[in-house]
This record gives C-alpha cells, structure tokens and sequence, in this order.
C-alpha cells in the first residue's frame, strides 16, 4: 500500500487527521524506548500516522532502535513519517534517505531549499523507484520563519514573490505528495491551498504548543495537524489525541 492510501485508510477508520510527532526525550536509551512504546500504545487508534524526527534516531540509533519503532508504527496499521529534514547536497541526501526507507518508513520530509539538480533529484529518483513519499517543508510554524519564507525574490525575469510560493511550484513541478505549512499561519495556509491545488497534502505542526488554532488550520486548508507536546505531555495522552481528532473533523 502506498504511503497516501495508508494515511487515508487510517484517517478514515480512526476518524481522526491527527500525525503524531513522537519527540521524547530521555537520557535513559531503555526508558526511552519503554515510553516511546507505551504513547504509541495508547493513542494509535487516536492518529493517523507517527513522525519521527532526529531526536529519537540521535538517541536510539537507526538500526536496533528507531528501526523497531517503526515495525510497532506499522503493527498499528499506520504510515511511518522520518521528518529527515533532508537538505544536502545529492550523494548525502540520497544515503540518508536510502538509510530511513531501509528502516521501514513511508514518507520522507526534506527541504526544498537545495533545488534540483545535485540536491533534491537524487531524492526524488530514489523515493519513485521505491514508491515511497516525499513532503516538502514550504513553511515553517516558528515567528522568525517568515524572514526567509516571506522574503520576496525572483527567479530569472519573473517578477518577486515569496519565497513560499516558489518552493511549492517546486514542489508541484517534482510530483512531491506533499507540503508542510505551520499551523501558526492560517493565512498562508489558505494561500497554499490555493497554490498546491486539491492534489498535494498538507500537514501543519504547530497546534497546542506553539499556539495555532487546530481549526483554524484545517478551515484554510490543512488535511492533517502534526501534534507532539500537546498529546505525548499531557496527563492522559489517549484522551488528548482523541480530542485533537475531534477538532480535526
Ligand atoms: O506539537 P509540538 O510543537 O510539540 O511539535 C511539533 C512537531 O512538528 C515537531 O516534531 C517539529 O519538529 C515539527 N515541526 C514544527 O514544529 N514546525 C515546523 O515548521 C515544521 C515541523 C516539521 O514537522 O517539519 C517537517
């Protein structure tokens, strides 16, 4: 199964367009583990899909460790998200995305930042060949992102825009399933939407706690929220995953 009909499986059945983003942290590489098991135990039939990031993969390693968590992602009958932020130059990025598809995940985050030619076409080739997604991160949830991501620029003759707008052409012109636009903008949001069409996906972090509106980003557009802290901090995870669902219908 692809990794569009694995999310839309998921979303449909468990009613819920909530991505967990399991962002724990501990010292302890057993303890770790142990809770990094024990929150996807009590909120998968409350998400859609899990993201990883770094943060586990620094701490527990790859292989014997993230690798694991991922078959657990799967036995849960959900889609796997490595949030690689991948942003180098061809030969790295193509090894680091080779490492994390080997380890089982479906869809891999990058940046579209590098351009094409010696950065994101060996990404690209690679995820087609094993049928495997690829979302770019066209705008960030933090305050400081709109320095860049607004900024106006052109490219050639053309005349300036944001810096946004051009990146999710990119993303279009490469066939990326999909975008990352932070919650924390509603505004542009809507115009992602309008610029990505109906065809490409669009997940926004940045609810709870960074303070965007959960509703707010699925009115303009958003079809799934990227959620951490709000659902792995809170007293009763299952219960916060649940009701981040609800806002999400
Ligand atoms: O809900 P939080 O704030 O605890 O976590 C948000 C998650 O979304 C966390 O895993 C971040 O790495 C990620 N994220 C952002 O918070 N903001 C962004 O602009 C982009 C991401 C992200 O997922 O990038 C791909």
């Amino acid at each position: 199964m692809s990794f569009d009909e694995m999310i839309r499986k998921a979303s449909r059945e468990r009613r819920s367009r909530v991505v967990l983003a399991l962002d724990l942290e501990d010292p302890d590489r057993g303890k770790l583990m142990q809770r990094s098991m024990d929150v996807l135990s009590a909120v998968a039939k409350h998400v859609c899909a899990v993201k990883l990031n770094r943060q586990l993969v620094l701490a527990l390693g790859l292989w014997g460790g993230v690798d694991s968590i991922v078959n657990t992602i799967h036995e849960f009958s959900l889609p796997a998200i490595m949030d690689a932020k991948l942003n180098d130059v061809g030969h790295t990025n193509e090894f680091m995305a080779r490492s994390y598809m080997d380890a089982g995940f479906d869809a891999l985050i990058a940046s579209p930042i590098t351009g094409w030619e010696g950065g994101m076409d060996s990404v690209f080739k690679l995820a087609e060949s094993r049928d495997k997604a690829l979302i770019m991160l066209t705008y960030m949830s933090n305050p400081g992102a709109q320095t860049f991501y607004s900024m106006q620029a052109s490219r050639g003759n053309e005349s300036p825009k944001p810096m946004f707008e051009t990146f999710i052409e990119m993303a279009r012109q490469w066939k990326a399933y999909g975008l990352v636009v932070g919650a924390t903008r509603p505004e542009i949001i809507r115009r992602s939407r309008e610029l990505a069409g109906r065809d490409m996906a669009i997940l926004s972090p940045g609810v709870g706690a960074q303070g965007g509106d959960p509703r707010a980003a699925i009115g303009a557009g958003s079809d799934y929220l990227i959620v951490g802290r709000a659902i792995y901090e809170a007293s009763d995870p299952k219960k916060a995953a649940s009701q981040y669902s609800e806002l999400t219908l």
